[in-house]
């Protein structure tokens, strides 16, 4: 079969929403794209556990450790099924891994952003997490098998991680005036940070064309952002609080809330490596990757004994 025959009975598949599986044939763009994307998600997952790691400790409660810890892990989790969903396309955890200490590797903006005060755990959970569903809500149906079926686990998860997010915040804007000035202030810093999460405008998106004829996306980065927006303008008003944005007004005849102009220089300059902390991340990144040396190296020594008892008893 020529490639071209192979090509469209691949797109065939795809319009009629069969699923991609690892042993499929598929354009080596498609594989190069979702190797990118999977990875990228993955880094993002463990590099996101930083910020709220760093909160654990000093949570204000047992319960509100416990609460946390369980999410931190969840995200480390999540790290873990994408890399297992990428290494399908033929890259190595190793190599993702180092691709991510080196520099080379991009991670979700986000999470270049310091966390200063206990309500940004509020904001993060609600904030962070509600942008991350709604994208991962839409890749439960992408068309990649493997990352398509890890989406379905994480989320579920991650809601339970926007609401504990969300109560944080009701908590606080029921509390004294100086809680309440600590979640409009976590409010305020992480509500454009957020919006950039969903990437550039459609119009400057290298990549969402083809990602959409391929159903690696089904929704555009607008219209998620939009769907965020719609969201969050609502439910921050349970909160009693605002959003820093004096562009924020309902639009009647589009059904949607209008909102003001993302600073995209701000957003280039952190995904280049230039944000509040991505050297800080990417250091304690390594700093982790070199303390676990003993880990895999026990591991390692620990699957080599095994495979050689089991040797010995089969012969
Ligand atoms: N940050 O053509 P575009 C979580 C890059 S973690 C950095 O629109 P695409 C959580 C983009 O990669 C969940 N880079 O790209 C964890 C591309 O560069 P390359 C995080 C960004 O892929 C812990 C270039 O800009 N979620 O939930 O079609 C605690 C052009 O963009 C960003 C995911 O990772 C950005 N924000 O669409 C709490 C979702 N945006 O690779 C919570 C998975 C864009 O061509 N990813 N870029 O050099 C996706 O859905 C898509 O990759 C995106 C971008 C919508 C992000």
């Amino acid at each position: 079969m020529s490639v071209h025959e192979l090509e469209k009975l691949f797109q065939d598949k795809i319009d009629q929403e069969i699923k991609i599986e690892p042993r499929d044939w598929m354009p080596e763009a498609y594989r190069k794209t979702n190797l990118r994307q999977i990875s990228q998600h993955a880094h993002s997952e463990i590099v996101g556990m930083l910020p709220e790691g760093n909160w654990i400790g000093r949570a204000p409660s047992l319960k509100r450790k416990a609460i946390l810890l369980a999410k931190v892990q969840d995200e480390g989790g999540h790290g873990l099924y994408l890399y297992s969903a990428a290494e399908t396309l033929g890259f190595s955890r190793d190599q993702m891994i180092e691709d991510l200490h080196s520099g080379k590797a991009k991670y979700s903006s986000i999470f270049n952003y310091p966390s200063l005060t206990w309500a940004d755990m509020g904001a993060i959970g609600w904030l962070v997490d509600g942008a991350a569903i709604l994208n991962q809500v839409m890749l439960c149906r992408t068309s990649y098998g493997p990352y398509a079926r890890a989406m379905v686990r994480i989320c579920k998860e991650e809601s339970f991680h926007q609401r504990q997010g969300f109560e944080i915040l009701l908590v606080l804007s029921r509390g004294t005036e100086a809680q309440k000035a600590m979640c409009q202030d976590a409010i305020n810093r992480w509500w454009w940070p957020s919006l950039m999460m969903f990437g550039p405008k459609d119009s400057e998106s290298t990549n969402s064309d083809q990602s959409m004829k391929w159903k690696i996306k089904r929704k555009s980065n607008d219209e998620l952002r939009q769907q965020f927006v719609d969201m969050i303008a609502e439910q921050v008003k349970v909160l009693g609080m605002t959003l820093p944005d004096p562009d924020l007004v309902w639009n009647e005849s589009r059904k949607h809330y209008d909102f003001g102009e993302i600073n995209w220089e701000e957003f280039w300059n952190v995904v280049k490596g230039n944000g509040p902390c991505n050297k800080q991340r990417l250091e304690a990144r390594r700093k982790a990757h070199d303390n676990g040396a003993w880990v895999r190296e026990a591991a390692s020594a620990y699957a080599a004994k095994k495979a050689a008892r089991r040797k010995t008893v089969a012969a």
